[in-house]
């Protein structure tokens, strides 16, 4: 299978794609604040590709529960010189991807300019302009479900069958964007860990990430530093995201043995070793 990403274009039939987090914001439950400053940001994606992301995932406005919008043009604020310092940056890196993470088609416009090659939209396409945006550029959508809006999206959700209604979804929204012009090959599918979504519904996604990607597109699994691994693993959900490392890495090992070919990470160097031991693994097992 293969995502083609404008110029870059991943085959993805034995590897597994580590994409690392950079959010500038001040508020990401996880790395908010320390990438607000635009230097400390480039430095962060620089080292990340150094370590080996095949993408880096930018983000200029945290989705976490209760977090409040940001607007178009203060996300474009954050986002361009970073997009600016990394486009003269690709020769050192001619095979890495960069991702921006906005559900925004104004956003995504801007960062497509600046020579983005992926929109990952967490809200899969509520902005009505966000398909001929992509489309017109032949970059990468990733697709995301998501129950509700940060906003309200841990008030009680709930589901009969949780891999079904999301597969179900995520089809939906994969057939919306090739009818609107995206290439099929474009398009990796996320369930959203998190968005909308109890511990153990979390969970059932991630153990039923093979159901996902029998749907035929690649897809893409977020579970990095996420508080349901917390209460899974017996740490307090109150605890420090630095303290999830191990748990994320037995998630990210999970989720590629069972198909996901994307993992979405704050911890590149040590998510690369475990996708390896899982592509091995794969593909012994045939
Ligand atoms: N999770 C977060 C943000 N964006 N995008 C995709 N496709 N999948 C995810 O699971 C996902 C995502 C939340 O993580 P993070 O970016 O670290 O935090 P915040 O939203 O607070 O900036």
């Amino acid at each position: 299978m293969i995502w083609r990403c404008r110029d870059r274009v991943f085959d993805l039939q034995s590897r597994t794609l580590v994409m690392g987090i950079v959010n500038v914001t001040p508020d990401s439950f996880s790395d908010g604040g320390r990438y607000l400053d635009p230097g400390a940001a480039i430095a962060r994606c620089r080292q990340l590709l150094d370590e080996g992301a095949d993408l880096i995932d930018i983000g200029a406005e945290s989705t976490r529960p209760g977090s409040q919008s940001v607007p178009a043009d203060e996300q474009i604020r954050r986002l361009a010189p970073v997009l600016e310092a990394l486009a003269g940056d690709w020769h050192t890196w001619p095979e890495a991807a960069v991702s921006v993470d906005t559900a925004s088609a104004a956003v995504a416009e801007a960062a497509l300019a600046l020579g983005a090659h992926v929109i990952n939209d967490t809200s899969a396409l509520r902005d009505p302009s966000m398909t001929g945006v992509v489309a017109r550029s032949g970059a990468a959508l990733v697709l995301m479900h998501m129950r509700g809006t940060p906003q309200d999206m841990q008030a009680d959700p709930r589901y009969d069958d949780v891999v079904r209604e999301v597969g179900e979804f995520l089809q939906a929204r994969r057939e919306a964007a090739t009818a609107a012009g995206v290439a099929d090959e474009a398009i990796a599918l996320d369930p959203g860990i998190g968005f909308g979504k109890t511990s153990e519904h979390s969970l059932q996604l991630l153990a039923g990430t093979r159901a996902l990607a029998a749907l035929g597109r690649p897809v893409l699994v977020g579970a990095s530093r996420k508080s349901f691994l917390a209460r899974i693993a017996g740490t307090a959900p109150t605890s420090a995201p630095e303290q999830r490392v191990d748990a994320s890495l037995a998630a990210a090992a999970i989720a590629a043995y069972e198909g996901a070919r994307i993992l979405r990470v704050h911890d590149v160097a040590q998510t690369l070793r475990v996708a390896r031991v899982a592509d091995a693994a794969r593909a012994v097992r045939g």
